[in-house]
């Protein structure tokens, strides 16, 4: 566990992961070779009004063709993990037909890179890009999309499943759900709360029939799935704001927490969104398939949320969660991110130790946690991010301190190694430890890499 070995200094317990992550379609580009199609957010970004200055992920960091000169500088920060994704229209372009060796041979390569760089593969199979042809077919709202995934799922086991040291089935289905099929704000930008709930269980499915695929296959690392999970907090005690809290807890984390780790959906969460839909989507011995035995649990976490219910009996039509229109979010009084997102890392520890309090004694990651800023270079090229700095401590500080209070938490990966396409926001926002000049595509480690590389030699930071 961990330890304390001088006033101030928070000691991490021995083999603690000290990763980065990324995404595919945030960082590849290269979005038309090696026999790699559309995904849904080719289609997406293509649109008009849906990316920030119209920008796409169609060249981006350029990591496809850089990725040796990228796992060079993971080295140099003294990473002992990656968490990367797989791009599913590079793998299996027609969706469910059809494998392609080319693209897989790209992972292949990149695995062998980082595992003689010393840094430990971690990759998820699902970051959004959903083959175009699949959402032609109803992408999450038709089932069949969940079974071509288990096949796209085993395709991959066969190649890398010797090699990766932690899978992630999905990222964040929620988002995937919600926005992509819900507000409309991610790809493919359909809209309706019916659609987000099905879309909701087909992602569950899918995660199902993809640690049903690792396994048959024979994986040697941990199986997991990402989830955005977070602290939802009443705004006051009373309550009607106490409701607010349980019902976006329910429909943010346990509608996803309870069927991969019990096997159930939660009961009061059925029953609030029983207004729109009766479930039939749900099929007999579906949440057998969806719970079957993860190693891990892993969460990614940017801010806490902050609830009441609107008492002038307005309604919020834009809110991504089905039956929430009277709910309102607050934001933490405090700093914010570029993001307007609330920095506290107290939302952090609550997480982990509720984690451990309602479904038990496991190995959990923090698989994504970070900051954006306005980060800008200095005359000689530097770039200086000391809030994104305290962000980190902050954060890494709220981590140790659920370690010490007995939380088996493995690993922290920051997001992001490398500053990229930030979906809806395109480029305007910048998540890296490492600065990408996107004319020249030229890398410089910010003063954040360099701190994270200070502790990563150390095994310890100093206390906020
Ligand atoms: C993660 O998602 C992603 O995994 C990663 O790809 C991304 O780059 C990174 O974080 C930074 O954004 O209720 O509509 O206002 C972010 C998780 C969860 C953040 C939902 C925004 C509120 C959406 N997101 N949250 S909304």
């Amino acid at each position: 566990t961990a330890v304390q070995t001088a006033k101030g200094v928070l000691t991490f317990p021995s083999g603690f992961w000290w990763g980065a992550a990324t995404a595919a379609y945030q960082i590849e580009g290269s979005v038309d070779v090696d026999g790699r199609t559309p995904s849904i957010w080719d289609t997406f970004a293509a649109q008009p009004g849906r990316i920030d200055n119209g920008d796409t992920g169609a060249h981006t960091t350029g990591h496809y063709q850089r990725y040796r000169d990228d796992v060079g500088l993971m080295k140099d920060l003294g990473l002992s993990a990656y968490r990367f994704s797989i791009a599913w229209p590079r793998i299996r372009p027609a969706g469910g037909s059809g494998v392609n060796e080319t693209g897989l041979g790209f992972y292949d390569r990149l695995v062998d890179e980082l595992l003689a760089a010393g840094v430990r593969p971690t990759a998820t199979l699902y970051h959004w890009d959903l083959p175009q042809e699949l959402e032609d077919a109803g992408g999450w709202t038709n089932r069949d999309t969940a079974l071509r995934f288990g096949d796209y799922a085993a395709t991959v086991a066969a190649r890398l499943g010797d090699r990766v040291a932690l899978w992630n089935t999905l990222n964040e289905p929620w988002c995937s759900a919600f926005l992509g099929y819900g507000t409309g704000g991610h790809a493919p930008g359909r809209r309706g709360h019916l659609n987000a709930l099905v879309a909701t269980h087909h992602l569950l499915l899918a995660h199902g029939l993809g640690v049903a695929a690792l396994r048959s296959a024979g994986v040697t690392g941990q199986v997991s799935v990402a989830l955005n999970a977070g602290a939802v907090r009443p705004f006051t005690d009373a309550p009607a704001d106490l409701d607010a809290a349980r019902r976006i807890d329910g429909l943010l984390n346990r509608i996803f927490f309870e069927p991969i780790l019990r096997g159930t959906y939660p009961a009061d969460t059925v029953s609030d969104i029983s207004d729109i839909t009766d479930m039939s989507y749900v099929r007999a011995g579906d949440l057998e398939v969806v719970s079957q035995p993860v190693d891990a649990v892993c969460v990614n976490y940017y801010q806490p949320d902050l609830v009441s219910a609107a008492t002038d009996g307005t309604l919020d039509e834009g809110t991504p969660y089905p039956t929430a229109q009277h709910v309102r979010f607050h934001p933490t009084p405090g700093p914010v991110t570029h993001m307007g997102w609330s920095v506290d890392p107290t939302g952090l520890r609550d997480l982990l130790l509720r984690i451990r309090a309602d479904y038990g004694d496991r190995p959990i990651y923090v698989t994504e946690n970070g900051a954006a800023y306005d980060d800008r270079p200095t005359a000689d090229g530097a770039i200086h991010d000391p809030e994104r700095i305290a962000y980190l401590r902050g954060h890494l500080a709220a981590v140790h301190e659920a370690i010490t209070a007995g939380v088996d938490l493995r690993g922290y990966f920051a997001w992001s190694l490398l500053d990229n396409f930030e979906w809806a926001f395109g480029f305007s926002r910048r998540f890296g430890l490492i600065h990408v000049d996107y004319d020249t595509l030229r890398r410089t480690v910010k003063s954040s890499g360099h701190w994270l590389a200070e502790a990563i030699i150390r095994n310890a930071i100093d206390a906020p």
